[in-house]
């Protein structure tokens, strides 16, 4: 008998506490997946005898390095990088950068746990990673942010390759900052290969990639209304965030019929009662990305319009919600206002933005709850485009690429529907997401025997 056959959910988890003290993100992204896991896994020897779920929670390696730059004022600083390669038993690692005083390292590993399943989820072959550093590029200058990029690159590039491990962006890490990185990458190995992904067109980027995930997220969402025979047509949004994520739900929300009333940011959030049109999402993307500014500014522009400092938007009443921001930005309290409130669906574009507890609170009032690692899978899964793209060394248009992500939305969708319908019809996403990623990366793993 297999030594596993003793352990339980609760062994298990205290075994992840054990080994990972102190790194509580990671510990909540582990016991997420491994309720659901464990379930599954009960009648099926061929896993516990082979330690999958065990192999999985511990990254394949975790590289962490000092990166060293130079200030305008010419002062040295020193910031922490990573790179967390969790699994690669389906493809190259693949993951974005996040840069963010509130990088840790448990902050990685959770987010490189959720990759590995949600790059199974979208079908292509990409195993799961994550990097950052706990840089802060707020009010910092371009030559700033280029030469701490450069330095961060300085040391990443010998851990990465398009075969082995394939980065992006995520918080704070966007096309300025991927061009600074890919520019260092091919300064210091003298090759032009498709090793980042989230490029600009001009060098290789992919159409659609800026939009997908947030795009991604409300086709998920269109789909599980679908589901019920509901419509976005028509529904009031409460959106937190107000950076590629969110700024692309928006526009995709506004696309399909339905009104934004909120956006956000780590300050406080702002409340449109008129709508969050095209035209106004254009100002806010303007405002982030080129003016580098604060969501309160939208409220001295637009008239009829509030800001909240300080709060986050779950209090203002709505039919659907996408928390955009970032993990643990939604807690039981706020899952019970939403309910309250008369919310039908959530949908996350963030990573982990519900806590285990709001998680509770959505699963029991059943309402359409899509966690992060399906309903945000369409912007690594234009990445994998991407990959393929460099690789046959041509560029697909709009259209394509478009049908491409919405095909891969639906397919998620389904595999979710799949795993985990209940008796009686209701869809608990959470669990059929997790079990479909786990099975597939399982299996892989199982080919291989004992690496
Ligand atoms: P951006 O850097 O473009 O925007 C992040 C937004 O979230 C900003 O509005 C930022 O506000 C806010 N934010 C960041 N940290 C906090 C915080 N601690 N508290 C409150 N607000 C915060 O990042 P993305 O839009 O790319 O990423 C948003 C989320 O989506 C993240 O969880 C990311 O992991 C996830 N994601 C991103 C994907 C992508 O393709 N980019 C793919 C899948 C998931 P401020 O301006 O004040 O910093
Ligand atoms: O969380 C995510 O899926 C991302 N930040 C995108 C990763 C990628 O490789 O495009």
């Amino acid at each position: 008998m297999a030594i596993s056959d003793h352990v339980d959910l609760e062994a298990f988890m205290q075994g992840v506490h054990k080994r990972n003290p102190g790194q509580t993100e990671f510990i909540q992204a582990v016991r997420e997946v491994a309720q659901d896991v464990f379930e599954f896994i009960a009648d099926k020897e061929q896993y516990h005898a082979a330690q999958i779920l065990r192999r999985l929670a511990e990254p394949d390696r975790v590289v962490s390095f000092r990166v060293c730059w130079e200030d305008d004022q010419r002062n040295i600083r020193v910031q922490r990088g990573w790179r967390v390669q969790n699994n690669n038993a389906i493809g190259p690692y693949k993951g974005g950068l996040r840069f963010h005083p509130t990088v840790t390292e448990s902050v990685l590993k959770f987010l490189a746990f959720e990759q590995t399943f949600k790059n199974s989820l979208t079908g292509l072959p990409m195993g799961g990673g994550k990097g950052g550093a706990n840089f802060n590029p707020k009010g910092k200058s371009d030559s700033e942010v280029m030469r701490f990029c450069q330095a961060f690159m300085t040391e990443l590039y010998r851990h990465i390759g398009p075969d082995t491990d394939v980065p992006a962006g995520d918080i704070g890490v966007g096309s300025r900052e991927i061009g600074y990185l890919f520019g260092q990458y091919k300064r210091i190995t003298n090759r032009w290969e498709g090793v980042l992904t989230g490029k600009a067109l001009e060098y290789g980027g992919s159409r659609m990639r800026p939009e997908a995930t947030g795009y991604g997220a409300v086709i998920f969402l269109q789909n599980m209304l679908q589901h019920v025979r509901q419509d976005i047509a028509g529904k009031r949004a409460v959106i937190s965030g107000s950076g590629n994520v969110a700024t692309h739900a928006a526009e995709k929300i506004v696309e399909l019929g339905g009104k934004v009333l909120t956006l956000s940011d780590s300050d406080g959030f702002v409340h449109d009662p008129s709508g969050i049109d095209r035209h106004k999402i254009d100002w806010v993307k303007d405002l982030k990305t080129r003016r580098r500014g604060r969501i309160s500014e939208y409220a001295q522009e637009f008239k009829g319009s509030t800001y909240h400092a300080g709060k986050r938007p779950w209090g203002v009443a709505c039919d659907v919600a996408l928390p955009c921001a970032t993990q643990n930005e939604l807690d039981g309290a706020a899952a019970r206002t939403l309910i309250d409130n008369g919310v039908v669906a959530v949908a996350e574009g963030a990573n982990m933005p519900t806590t285990l507890e709001g998680v509770d609170v959505f699963h029991a009032a059943r309402i359409l709850y899509a966690p992060g690692k399906a309903a945000n899978a369409g912007g690594v899964a234009v990445s994998g485009l991407e990959m393929s793209q460099n690789s046959e060394r041509v560029t697909w248009n709009t259209e394509r690429l478009g049908t491409l992500l919405r095909d891969i939305m639906i397919d998620i969708h389904g595999k979710c529907v799949e795993y985990g319908s209940l008796k009686g019809g209701h869809v608990n996403y959470v669990k059929g997401a997790n079990i479909a990623g786990f099975k597939k990366v399982a299996d892989a793993m199982l080919a291989f025997g004992v690496v």
